[in-house]
C-alpha cells in the first residue's frame, strides 16, 4: 500500500485580502505535496480559511456587510487566488460549513466529557488583533505579541485546563524532537512552557460570530479551538459517515503543518494539548517558516506593505514567484521581498539558466538530429567532462532529495542549479555548434554524446524542480518528449533514462528575458493597488500608522516602518531644514539586556548628559548586551516614545542595516563628549 503524506497550510483570516506573504506558505506546501505525489505517496492537501472571532466580525462590519457576506467574499478571493495560482488542495475548509460546525461541537464535547474544560470567570486583556489572551494588565495596555493595545475582558468562560498538560507537552518536545521545526522554534515553545501554563478561556459570550459551545449557545468557542479543529474536522473527524471516518482514520496524524512563526504558540501548545485532552494522535511535524519582509518589516495589511501575489502573476507568471520565495530565502528564516529581487533571480537561474540550457539543447538536438535524442556513442571513448556531468548529476540527485525533504528548498535548489551551470560550461567547452558543422563520424559520434550528456542532465534537474516550478518544467518535459511530468515516478530518477531516438515535441522559450520595465510595471500596478486600496479593506482595531514593533525584523532602530518621511522634494531630496528636524546626539550606554520573550530586541538606558534614557533597539542579534556597556552610540533624541513590547522606547539608536546582514552601530573614532549633537 501507498504511503499516505498528509499536508496542511494555516487557514487564512478573511478579514483582509490575500497578499505574497499567504502565498509563500501555500507555495511552500503546495511544493511539498507534488513531490509526495510525484514520490507516489497518498498525498492529502488541505488548505482554507479562518473565518469566525471577533476580529472578523468587526472587519465585516466596517465593510457594512454581514459577517457571512464578508466572509463568503473574502473566502472566494482566497480560493480564486490559489485556483489561478494552479494550487493542487485537496479540500478548501472553511469554518463557517456546517461540516465544520458540528465536527467542532464534537470535538469540544469530547474534550468536556474527558474532565479537561471547566466553567469560571475570566477577567483580564484580549488582543482582537492576534484572538489572544494576554497577560498584561490595565486597560489599554499594549499586546506582548503585536503592540496593539488590548481590550478588557471580564465574562464567565469555559476553560480548558491547559495547566496540566505542561510536562505531557515537555515530554513531547523532548522526545520528539521534529515534532517542532526548526530548533530556535522548538528552544522557544519549551521554554514558554516551562516558564508554567495557565488555564486557557476556550468561549466567549459577549459576541455571537462564531460556533455555540455545546448545550450552552450563549457562548461561542474561542476562535483558535474552533480554528485549530479544521485539520481534522476537513479529513472527516466527529463525522458520522462511514466515508469520512476513514478518510480520517486514514490521513490523521498530519504529516507536516506548515505555518509561519508568529502563531507558533497556537500551533506547538494548544493545539497537541487539545488532541491529548481529546485523545487523539498528535500531528507528526510542525514547520515553523519566517516572515517575509517587504520594505524592513513584515508584510501584513495593516502595515500597509504588502504585495498582492496577482501582480506578479500577471507579469512573471507562478513559477517566478514560486521560485523565488523557496530560492531567495532560507526556509525558516525571515526574507526580504522585492522587485529589482525578483527579476534579477528571475533572469538569473530561470531567463538565463534553466530555461536557456532546455533551448540551447533542444534546439541544437532538432538541428542536427532532426529533433530526435542521440545517445553517447560507444565508438567515440567518452571523455572526462562527460562522464563528470553524469557523476554529478548523480549526486544532484541524491542531495536533492536529501535537502528537499529536511524543507531546505534554499539549499536543494542551489545544488540542483549547480548542475545547470556545470551543464551550460560543458557546452560551452565543447562547442558542439562546431562540430555541428562537420559530417564526419567521429564529430557526428562526439556531438551525439555532448548533446545527450546535456538533454539527460536537463531531464534530470527538470524532474526534480518540478514541485517547484510546475508550468516550466511540465513544458520543458513534453518539449523533450516525455509526455506528462505528473506521471513520472520520482524515485526511480537516474542517470540515463533519456533513451536513443525519443522524439522532441515542439520547442518554445520557457522564461522569456524580463527586462528593467518589469520592475516599474509591477511597481506602477501596486502602488495603483494600495491608492485605490478602501479603508475598509484594512485591519479594524489597527492603529492608522503601524506599530513599531515586535517584527523589529532585519533593521536596527533606524527603519521604523511607523515614521514616513515628510513629503519630500520631487527630486528625492530633503532640505537642510528638514533634516535640521532630527535631533542626534551622542549617546552613552549604561545598561543593556534582553527583552523578554522578544529575540531581536534589547533594552538600553543611555546617557544623553543631560538624562538617561530608555530605549529599545532591534540590535539583540548582532550585539550581546554586555558587549554595549560603556559603548557610545547616535541616539536619534527627539523621537516620539513609543512602545515596544509595552517597554516605552524614548529615542532611537543608529545603525547600519546591511541588506540580509547584522546592524552595525555608528560609532566615531575620536572620543566625543556625551550629549553632544550631530549637524
Ligand atoms: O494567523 N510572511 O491567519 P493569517 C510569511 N487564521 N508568512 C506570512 C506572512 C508574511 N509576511 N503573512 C502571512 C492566522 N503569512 C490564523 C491561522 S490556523 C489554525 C489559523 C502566512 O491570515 C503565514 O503562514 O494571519 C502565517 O502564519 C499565516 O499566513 C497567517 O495568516
Amino acid at each position: 500500500m501507498n504511503k499516505k503524506f498528509y499536508i496542511t497550510t494555516p487557514i487564512y483570516y478573511v478579514n483582509a485580502r490575500p497578499h505574497i506573504g499567504h502565498a509563500y506558505t501555500t507555495i511552500a506546501c503546495d511544493t511539498v505535496a507534488r513531490r509526495q505525489r510525484l514520490l507516489g505517496a497518498d498525498t492529502f492537501f488541505l488548505t482554507g480559511t479562518d473565518e469566525h472571532g471577533q476580529k472578523i466580525e468587526r472587519a465585516a462590519q466596517a465593510a457594512g456587510k454581514t459577517p457571512q457576506e464578508f466572509t463568503d467574499e473574502v473566502s472566494a478571493q482566497f480560493r480564486a487566488l490559489w485556483n489561478r495560482m494552479g494550487i493542487t488542495y485537496d479540500d478548501y475548509i472553511r469554518t463557517t460549513e456546517e461540516r465544520h460546525k458540528k465536527r467542532v461541537q464534537e470535538l469540544f464535547r469530547r474534550i468536556r466529557d474527558n474532565g479537561h474544560i471547566y466553567k469560571g470567570t475570566y477577567t483580564g486583556q484580549y488582543c482582537v488583533f492576534d484572538e489572544l489572551y494576554v497577560d498584561v494588565v490595565g486597560p489599554g495596555a499594549p499586546c506582548p505579541e503585536c503592540g496593539r493595545p488590548t481590550e478588557t475582558v471580564k465574562e464567565e468562560n469555559y476553560f480548558f485546563k491547559l495547566s496540566l498538560f505542561q510536562d505531557k507537552l515537555l515530554q513531547l518536545y523532548t522526545e520528539q524532537p521534529d515534532f517542532i521545526r526548526p530548533e530556535t522554534r522548538r528552544n522557544e515553545v519549551m521554554s514558554f512552557v516551562r516558564s508554567g501554563l495557565r488555564d486557557l478561556s476556550i468561549s466567549r459570550s459577549t459576541f455571537s460570530w462564531g460556533i455555540p459551545v455545546p448545550d450552552d449557545p450563549k457562548h461561542v468557542i474561542y476562535v483558535w479551538l474552533d480554528a485549530l479543529a479544521n485539520y481534522i474536522t476537513a479529513i472527516g473527524y466527529g463525522s458520522s459517515h462511514k466515508g469520512a471516518q476513514e478518510a480520517f482514520q486514514k490521513y490523521w496524524p498530519a504529516d507536516l503543518q506548515m505555518i509561519g512563526k508568529e502563531i507558533v504558540r497556537f500551533h506547538c501548545v494548544y493545539w497537541p494539548a487539545f488532541l491529548m485532552a481529546a485523545e487523539l494522535p498528535l500531528p507528526k511535524s510542525i514547520m515553523a517558516h519566517g516572515w517575509l519582509l517587504f520594505e524592513e518589516s513584515k508584510m501584513s495589511k495593516s502595515r500597509g506593505n504588502i504585495v498582492r501575489t496577482e501582480t506578479i502573476l500577471d507579469v512573471l507568471g507562478a513559477d517566478a514567484l514560486r521560485y523565488f520565495l523557496l530560492r531567495e530565502v532560507v526556509f525558516g528564516q525571515d526574507g526580504s521581498f522585492s522587485f529589482d529581487a525578483l527579476v534579477q533571480r528571475y533572469n538569473a537561474d530561470l531567463a538565463n539558466g534553466l530555461g536557456n540550457l532546455a533551448s540551447r539543447t533542444l534546439t541544437m538536438i532538432t538541428r542536427y538530429f532532426r529533433g530526435e535524442v542521440p545517445y553517447p556513442s560507444a565508438a567515440v571513448p567518452q571523455k572526462g567532462g562527460d562522464s563528470a556531468i553524469a557523476e554529478n548529476a548523480r549526486k544532484v540527485i541524491a542531495e536533492y532529495s536529501t535537502l528537499f525533504d529536511q524543507y531546505q528548498f534554499s539549499r536543494a535548489l542551489e545544488v540542483a542549479w549547480g548542475l545547470v551551470a556545470a551543464v551550460d560550461k560543458y557546452i560551452v567547452e565543447n562547442e558542439p555548434w562546431a562540430l555541428g558543422e562537420k559530417q564526419d563520424e567521429e564529430s557526428r559520434s562526439r556531438l551525439g554524446t555532448i548533446l545527450y550528456t546535456s538533454a539527460e542532465a536537463l531531464r534530470i534537474v527538470t524532474a526534480l524542480a518540478h514541485p517547484v516550478i510546475p508550468d516550466a518544467t511540465s513544458k520543458i518535459w513534453a518539449q523533450l518528449g516525455l509526455g506528462d511530468i505528473r506521471k513520472f515516478p520520482l524515485s526511480d530518477l537516474k542517470w540515463g533514462q533519456l533513451q536513443l531516438g525519443t522524439k522532441l515535441g515542439n520547442i518554445e522559450p520557457v522564461f522569456p528575458r524580463a527586462d528593467k520595465s518589469a520592475i516599474e510595471r509591477m511597481q506602477k500596478m501596486e502602488d495603483q493597488q494600495r491608492s485605490a486600496a478602501s479603508p475598509a479593506e484594512g485591519q479594524p482595531g489597527a492603529p492608522a500608522q503601524a506599530p513599531a514593533v515586535l517584527p523589529v525584523a532585519t533593521t536596527a532602530a533606524v527603519a521604523t516602518p511607523a515614521a514616513k518621511p515628510a513629503a519630500p522634494a520631487p527630486d528625492g531630496k530633503i532640505s537642510i531644514d528638514d533634516f535640521a528636524k532630527v535631533e542626534l546626539r551622542v549617546g552613552q550606554v549604561k545598561a543593556a539586556e534582553k527583552v523578554k520573550g522578544a529575540d531581536k530586541l534589547l533594552r538600553l538606558e543611555v546617557d544623553l548628559g543631560t538624562e538617561v534614557r530608555q530605549v529599545v533597539a532591534g540590535i539583540a542579534e548582532s550585539y550581546a548586551p554586555e558587549l554595549l556597556i560603556g559603548r557610545k552610540v547616535v541616539i536619534v533624541a527627539n523621537l516620539a516614545p513609543r512602545k515596544l513590547r509595552g517597554l516605552e522606547s524614548n529615542g532611537m539608536i543608529v545603525a547600519a542595516s546591511p541588506e540580509g546582514g547584522k546592524a552595525v552601530l555608528a560609532s566615531f573614532l575620536e572620543d566625543v563628549p556625551v550629549g553632544t549633537r550631530l549637524k
